[in-house]
């Protein structure tokens, strides 16, 4: 028993120390840590019980004892009964620069050091000239996309040309899914032209959309990329437009007459097929956008891919006065939500839309399900819908107890950092041993809700991936402690985490985050047109593909990182990122539901016994404060009828909000 006892109190103490090491290795900017510590990154290769880490497919079963990580175990014995514990919070004021001198220095280094080096000023002059290279970054990309690609969807940066769907091979979703053959890559970049104050060129670009891009189009498109990318950005730039304010410098537009709306509407109308003849509510992946829902199409879709709607439908029906929008895509979330794990809470990653059956049981905060979580906190955040807020709350829960692996506090305490592993939905097993790139956007989400402690840590060890490799590998297995995946695709996740991360603490460790993968940008990702999806980021080979979040995402919070007098930062006014990282102003105008009054009355009058006009089903009225909003032309080419069969179901919905 007390060999037992010794044995177990000396592997703790290891782990403790490895994790320490781990921080003040893995968090270091700059260079310096190899020589005072000459050990290699991070945990040693950690191997299995029964010999050699295993490799990432396939579930890893519980090792038998202490050899593993943490991570390896479970939250309690028995994970779907033994909820992991309240994680223990910090006092206020600890995220100070005294609590970083702490993290960065690991116990007994002593603060003073570390805290010079990374809490001490960021000097003006190098924050400028940060700010005017992810400027320079964006422009390089978005004037070689003009010169070389548009109108096609994105730019092939390597080769100069310009690239659309690939109807060669419809099969090819990778490509498909996005490529609309609807200028994919200027519409996204729309709203970080006006970001960066360029107004003659966020002007010309909103007139080229205007006058150029038709979704009238043969192409079948995944209802999720569509709605994040085109939907949220042609909204996010109407917004701008006919803002009173003004606040980026004049980014009006002579004679708009709501055209950005009216486009957002289309598009949207064109996605609607998506939402019918579903037994559960959950929408089809993916729709042509001249004739609906392909007759050979998939009945299985991720659940981020379906309940990440809300944002961009719910503004669009309370900016158009017609709920549809916002019922299909609140359905859909509740759709989800009513199937998750009655032990655990936890939703899987894949699910068929018409027998609600779980087709993928993993559960994890990347890719199926990344945006999910963070839609049900932004919509609240936006709405103020309280629901939102309660299933985000159940759902934060359910993460914490089954997902969180590591020790329970971030900063201190026995074992490895925290870490959000894949887990069975239903049993809270580990079902793998890596974690995506995606999953980097978590502590930016963390931040929103005042969990900053934790975010700060799981920040720190996506950083400690991209210090090694210059850039995130799709997929790292924590286990093996290497890549299993090894392309990154010029993905924002750490960058946008990273901004987030530095509004709330204001930590200048951040900006050096921020400098770091600039610089590694510029150096691996650069080539001839552009910048290029990194290939394998062991070797540093290139892809000829500029994905458009780069110039929506990437380069925006770049940007904004290093711009601290952005009119986004001004007090004041309050933005929130859609998950394409388009903004939107948070204001009381999306909080209304004109539909309410509309629904309330009978035979003309409301509630109150006012006299209410009532718009007939295809009656498309715009909602707007500003003055020239409320013009809607007889024939215009945005103008579709809505469906009987929404207007049928809207009336549940006044029940519902
Ligand atoms: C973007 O399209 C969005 O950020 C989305 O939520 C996730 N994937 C990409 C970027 O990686």
């Amino acid at each position: 028993m007390q060999w037992r006892a010794l044995v177990l109190g000396l592997v703790l103490l290891r782990l403790g120390l490895h994790g320490v090491l781990w921080l003040v290795f893995g968090l270091g900017p700059s260079m310096g840590f190899y020589q005072r510590f000459p050990l290699s990154f991070g945990f040693q290769r950690l191997r299995s019980p029964d010999g050699p880490a295993s490799p990432t497919s396939g579930p890893v079963g519980r090792p038998g004892g202490l050899s593993g990580p943490s991570w390896l175990q479970p939250p309690g014995t028995g994970a779907a009964q033994s909820p992991r514990k309240a994680p223990r919070r910090p006092g206020p004021g600890v995220c100070g620069p005294a609590h970083w001198g702490y993290v960065l220095g690991g116990r007994g280094r002593g603060p003073d050091e570390y805290e010079k080096r990374y809490s001490g000023a960021f000097p003006p002059q190098l924050r400028a000239q940060m700010r005017d290279l992810a400027r320079g970054m964006f422009v390089f990309g978005y004037d070689n996309y003009m010169a070389h690609a548009f109108p096609q969807d994105e730019l092939n940066p390597i080769h100069c040309r310009g690239r659309g769907p690939d109807r060669g091979d419809p099969s090819n979703l990778n490509i498909n899914d996005v490529l609309g053959n609807y200028s994919l890559t200027l519409v996204d970049a729309l709203d970080t032209l006006a970001i960066m104050g360029n107004s003659s060129e966020f002007q010309k670009a909103v007139k080229l959309v205007i006058n150029t891009v038709s979704f009238d189009k043969d192409s079948t498109v995944q209802v999720f990329e569509a709605t994040i990318r085109v939907l949220g950005s042609l909204l996010s730039a109407h917004r701008i437009i006919t803002d009173s304010k003004q606040p980026f410098g004049d980014m009006t537009i002579k004679d708009y007459d709501n055209e950005l709306l009216y486009m957002a509407h289309d598009l949207a109308v064109r996605l609607l097929p998506a939402f019918e003849n579903t037994k559960t509510g959950i929408p089809y992946p993916r729709v042509n956008l001249k004739t609906g829902v392909p007759p050979d199409t998939n009945n299985e879709t991720c659940t981020a891919g379906a309940g990440s709607l809300l944002v961009e439908f719910g503004i669009l029906s309370r900016l158009l006065g017609d709920s549809t929008f916002e019922w299909v895509a609140r359905r859909a979330v509740k759709a989800l939500w009513n199937l998750r794990s009655n032990d655990t809470g936890l939703l899987g990653n894949v699910v068929n839309i018409q027998t609600g059956h779980w087709v993928g049981k993993q559960s994890g905060l990347g890719a199926g399900l990344d945006s999910f979580y963070e839609y049900l906190l932004k919509s609240y955040i936006l709405f103020g819908e309280k629901e939102d807020l309660e299933m985000f709350n159940a759902a934060y829960q359910s993460i914490q107890n089954y997902l969180r692996r590591g020790r329970e506090a971030c900063n201190e305490g026995e074992g490895d950092p925290p870490l959000y592993v894949n887990v069975n939905m239903f049993s809270g097993q580990l079902m793998n041993t890596w974690i995506d790139s995606l999953q980097a956007f978590f502590p930016g989400l963390q931040v929103l809700i005042g969990d900053v402690e934790d975010a700060i840590c799981l920040h720190a060890f996506y950083y400690a991936i991209w210090k090694r490799y210059g850039a995130l590998p799709e997929r790292y297995n924590w286990q093996l402690q290497a890549p299993d995946v090894l392309f990154y695709p010029l993905r924002p996740e750490l960058v946008e985490s990273t901004y987030l991360l530095y509004q709330a603490t204001k930590n200048p460790f951040y900006l050096h985050v921020g400098m770091d993968i600039l610089q590694s940008l510029e150096k691996y990702t650069k080539v001839k047109c552009g910048y290029a999806t990194l290939h394998h980021v062991i070797d540093k080979s290139t892809e000829d593909r500029m994905e458009s979040f780069f110039l929506s995402e990437t380069c925006k919070y770049l940007y904004l990182l290093f711009d601290e007098d952005n009119p986004v930062h001004k007090s004041g006014t309050r933005y929130m990122f859609t998950t394409e990282g388009h903004i939107v102003s948070v204001d009381e105008h999306l909080r209304e539901l004109p539909w309410k009054e509309f629904f309330s009355e009978e035979g003309g009058q409301d509630q109150g016994g006012k006299s209410v006009h009532r718009p007939k089903p295809h009656e498309l009225k715009v909602i707007n404060s500003s003055s020239n909003c409320n013009r809607v032309p007889d024939e215009r080419r945005y103008f579709l009828p809505l469906k009987s069969v929404y207007m049928r179901q809207i009336d549940q919905m006044v029940g519902l909000i």
